[in-house]
């Protein structure tokens, strides 16, 4: 297999060359799906960035168009950066387009806007930069060169659109909040919507109502009972996105994150591995809000990606919802992907006894989709919870505890992207502890023996997180999406994901191979093992 090829996805997005980050734009208009994306036409670093443009009918089958936003214009000559959708309500509802511009060789940003030049056109392949932009410039108080990524807008009680730029003062990250009374004159408020101390800058802020009753989505203009809001920053000095939960009083336009929810750093993350920039929005036609991100290459130098002529996924579309909890969202791959999946296996009711694995036959391990439900019949073999890694990241955690020291319920898991002999394997599993009286669940995708590629060099980080989940009726489930150079987790239905980018040497293409492990003393039931070989999609 080439280097062109050996580790391109099968049905994760991906344009067939070049560079790609940011998700842009995702709306869904007239029965069509748009996905814009940040795109370099002209080679596999990030550079050059236009808006690329696809779309669809079911978020998995994708047809490239012309790009819909490229440097032309005095306000975006040096870059046209990442932005939102907004479907402006009415007889005939029409998109429109905030982006950020880039107008000189100092990175000073501006915020612009595009329409659709023929509405008529299903796709709307054409777009067009009126020649009233900028429609917001940077005051004296913001930072030029750190002021970009408008959210989509929403609507005020009071007529007036709402719409958020991001961006950092003395190391504060900041949702800076404009409004508007027809969309084109823009006013700052006087308080951003919400800021955060040592956060530094906020990029591609989004901000949208969850529903506390249902799994439904809501519109990103909802306004009601019984909903909270949610804010998401996409951290730049980590490259992590922190989200809280919390609520949006409406009268003073501020944000407030709930108790449970932790600013920053030490906050709940929508995916614990290699996932950024993402974005929401939301799709009347299946009432549900769908969230898309960006996992870059993570190989060890950009050489490897011009080697390769591509760069960046988009992971799958996921729905997202709030946790009947209150206190987190929960993420599962939209519906569609299933009509990709083939050839199904299943295994009921195996048991696992310490340091056994299982092979899962009948299906392509390096392009498959798993979902399996774990059980075991008791807490009692539980490891303690080590103090001194209080104030460590889970990741650190799971590099310490990894998949092969053995424990006492868990590590169990799956063995994905596995070479036969195990020379390369990249285990997504639990382990669970025990702090006082409490139980705490981690879920890992360790990427450390991946690939037997450079070792020395290659950036294989152990992602994980914690699970909030009641371990009452002692079962554990997990779902990954297995695409070559990508492993997309979902532990607990959604409350922990982990999308890891992972090169393997060995084990690719029929050579790869998937197992179901337990390194615990604790004995565990395989209840439920369904996985399929996946279709390549179309893109
Ligand atoms: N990528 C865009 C910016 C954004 C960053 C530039 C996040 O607009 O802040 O390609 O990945």
């Amino acid at each position: 297999v080439s280097v062109r090829k050996i580790h391109r996805t099968g049905y994760h997005f991906q344009p067939p060359k070049h560079w790609i980050n940011d998700p842009n734009g995702p709306m869904y208009y007239n029965g069509v799906y748009h996905l814009f994306y940040q795109y370099n036409p002209k080679g596999a670093v990030w550079g050059n960035i236009v808006w690329a443009h696809s779309v669809s009918t079911d978020l998995i089958n994708w047809a490239r168009l012309e790009p819909a936003i490229y440097p032309s214009k005095v306000f975006d000559k040096y870059g046209t950066w990442s932005g939102s959708a907004t479907i402006l309500p009415g007889k005939k509802p029409k998109p429109i387009i905030l982006y950020t511009g880039i107008v000189d060789a100092k990175n000073t940003q501006v915020q612009n806007y595009a329409i659709p030049a023929n509405l008529s056109d299903p796709f709307l392949r054409k777009w067009i930069k009126p020649d009233n932009n900028p429609l917001i410039v940077a005051d004296k108080s913001i930072n030029k060169t750190q002021f970009r990524d408008p959210t989509t807008a929403w609507l005020g009680r009071d007529g007036h659109w709402r719409i958020l730029v991001g961006s950092v003062r003395k190391h504060r990250g900041k949702a800076i909040l404009y409004r508007s009374k027809d969309f084109m004159k823009w006013t700052k408020a006087q308080h951003p919507l919400h800021t955060s101390a040592n956060t530094g800058n906020w990029e591609c802020p989004d901000f949208f109502p969850v529903s506390l009753e249902h799994s439904n989505g809501l519109d990103t203009s909802f306004d009601g009972d019984n909903i909270k809001h949610v804010l998401k920053v996409s951290l730049d000095l980590t490259r992590f996105e922190y989200y809280t939960v919390g609520t949006y009083d409406t009268k003073k336009d501020r944000y407030i994150p709930d108790n449970t929810s932790i600013d920053g750093w030490k906050g709940l993350r929508l995916d614990y591995g290699n996932f950024y920039a993402s974005k929401t929005f939301y799709d009347p036609s299946k009432n549900r809000r769908i969230l898309w991100g960006w996992a870059n290459e993570s190989d060890a130098f950009p050489i490897d990606d011009v080697k390769k002529g591509w760069a960046g996924i988009q992971a799958i579309p996921r729905k997202i919802w709030l946790d009947p909890s209150g206190k987190q969202l929960v993420q599962w791959p939209v519906e569609e992907l299933k009509t990709l999946r083939k050839n199904e296996v299943q295994l009921r009711n195996q048991k696992l006894n310490k340091g056994e694995k299982v092979e899962v036959k009948g299906i392509t391990p390096a392009q498959a989709d798993v979902e399996v439900t774990f059980s075991f019949s008791s807490l009692d073999n539980v490891e303690e919870f080590d103090s001194s890694w209080d104030d460590l990241y889970a990741q650190d955690v799971c590099a310490i505890r990894g998949s092969n020291v053995q424990g006492g319920l868990g590590p169990f898991g799956l063995l994905t992207l596995s070479s036969e002999n195990l020379e390369e394997y990249t285990p997504v599993f639990f382990r669970v502890f025990k702090v006082q009286d409490k139980y705490k669940v981690l879920m890992c995708s360790d990427a450390s023996r991946s690939t037997l590629k450079d070792s020395k060099k290659m950036y294989k980080p152990s992602f994980a997180g914690y699970v909030d989940v009641d371990l009452t009726d002692k079962k554990l489930s997990l779902r990954s999406l297995i695409d070559h150079s990508v492993v997309e987790s979902f532990g607990a239905g959604g409350k922990t994901c982990i999308t890891s980018r992972v090169y393997p040497t060995l084990a690719i293409h029929d050579k790869a191979h998937l197992f179901a492990f337990n390194n615990g003393t604790e004995t565990i039931t395989i209840e439920t093992l369904d996985a399929w070989s996946m279709a390549k999609s179309k893109r």
